[in-house]
């Protein structure tokens, strides 16, 4: 029988390389859009087959995780296998701006989409896209078992739906798990996170067209691991045999100042020629230090991250220079578009 998957956030960094991996794996791939004046779908384009022909398996659907009704529809609608909540308004720094819309659709949201399956009364996996901010100013190492101290809008909504997916498996008896991942980049990676700033940013000085990079807190540590490794656990903890919570991460943390370092480096620059620092980019509360420490989805899953900060800095900056010497590249967050990601935090 052909697995049925429903993908929130399909769009986004990591929904394009799960309904990669889940198409791969002979799926049949459903997944949420918001309806937008331009197309949102850059990230998916390579996926893209003719739903009119037999051998299409990847569908998408409008809908918003602030529409509950629709989502109740859709659910019956698809009467999914498997359900990953990938959707939510995922940038920090931009939670501070607009915490009421970033509790709306990355906390509430995610209770909406459960109501939905409970409500429909289809029986699927579910997996929650928790964060290793729920730990906010706790010091690493950070594991399943570390007290939680969420530091920002998007972290407190995060909290909440780390809680109510516990809440539904423990009252409902639903397999729902909380995937607590610490930041995974790549070359599809938004141009607003630090690294993917970083790493186009390169691109652009290397090419000669740009001469300044504007960054705030260099001083922040991350450990940083590759989105396509991240997707296959999320779908392993779908796969077993208890519904549980498991963190993913590569256990080594860098500094931004590492990661410039590398990045920089790998196209023989020095970064304190160009780097200056605005303030706009600081946070109202930041979160120093995040190392995780994966042991539970190695042991319990077989998980096995094999791309460290360092390497995943020369991907992406490999990625963005060629982009951008080709002129063209299949997302559409490519270095030689999106002028306003200099100027928007
Ligand atoms: P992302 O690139 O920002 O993608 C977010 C996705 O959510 C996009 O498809 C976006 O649609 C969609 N979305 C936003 N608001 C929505 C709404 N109201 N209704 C329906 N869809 C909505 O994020 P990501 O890096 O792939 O991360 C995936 C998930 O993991 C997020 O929940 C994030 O918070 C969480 N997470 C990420 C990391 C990380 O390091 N990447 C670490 C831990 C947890 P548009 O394309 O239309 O904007
Ligand atoms: O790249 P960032 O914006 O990622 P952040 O805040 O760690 O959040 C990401 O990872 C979380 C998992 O831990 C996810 F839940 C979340 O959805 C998102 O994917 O910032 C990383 C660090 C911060 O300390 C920030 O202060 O980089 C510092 N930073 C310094 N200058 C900057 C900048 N961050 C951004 N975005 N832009 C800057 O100019």
């Amino acid at each position: 029988m052909t697995k049925r998957a429903l993908i929130t956030g399909i769009t986004g960094q990591d929904g394009s390389y799960l309904a990669e991996l889940l198409l791969a794996k002979g799926y049949e791939v459903h997944g949420l859009i918001r309806r937008a004046s331009t197309f949102n779908t850059g990230r998916i384009d390579h996926l893209f087959v003719d739903p009119h022909e037999a051998n299409a398996r990847l569908f998408l659907h409008y809908g918003d995780l602030s529409d509950g009704a629709r989502l109740v529809t859709l659910m019956a609608q698809i009467d999914p296998d498997e359900v990953y909540n990938l959707a939510a308004q995922s940038h920090v720094r931009v939670s501070f701006d607009e915490p009421e819309h970033t509790a709306d659709t990355t906390g509430t949201g995610t209770v909406r989409l459960l109501e939905a399956v409970r409500l429909s009364g289809v029986r699927t996996r579910y997996y929650q896209a928790s964060s290793s901010e729920l730990y906010g100013s706790t010091p690493p190492p950070q594991s399943e078992t570390t007290p939680f101290h969420p530091r920002s809008p998007y972290a407190a909504a995060k909290l909440y739906s780390y809680w109510i997916t516990k809440n539904y498996r423990e009252a409902y008896g639903l397999f729902a798990v909380n995937g607590i991942l610490f930041n995974h980049e790549s070359p599809r990676r938004g141009e607003t996170f630090v690294t993917r700033k970083i790493t186009r940013a390169v691109a652009r000085i290397k090419a000669g067209i740009q001469s300044e990079l504007y960054l705030g807190n260099l001083d922040a540590v991350r450990d940083w691991g590759y989105a396509p490794e991240y997707v296959l656990g999320m779908w392993q903890m779908l796969q077993a045999d208890e519904p549980d919570d498991y963190v993913l991460a590569t256990g080594t943390g860098y500094t931004i100042r590492d990661f410039l370092d590398v990045s920089f480096g790998h196209v023989g620059l020095d970064w304190n020629e160009f780097v200056r620092f605005d303030e706009r980019y600081l946070r109202p509360s930041e979160v120093d230090a995040l190392i995780g420490d994966p042991s539970k989805a190695r042991e319990r899953l077989g998980w096995e991250p094999t791309v460290d900060g360092a390497a995943l800095a020369r991907i992406m900056v490999d990625a963005d220079v060629s982009a951008l010497e080709a002129g063209t590249a299949h997302w559409v967050d490519s270095p030689q578009s999106a002028p306003w990601a200099e100027a928007l935090r």
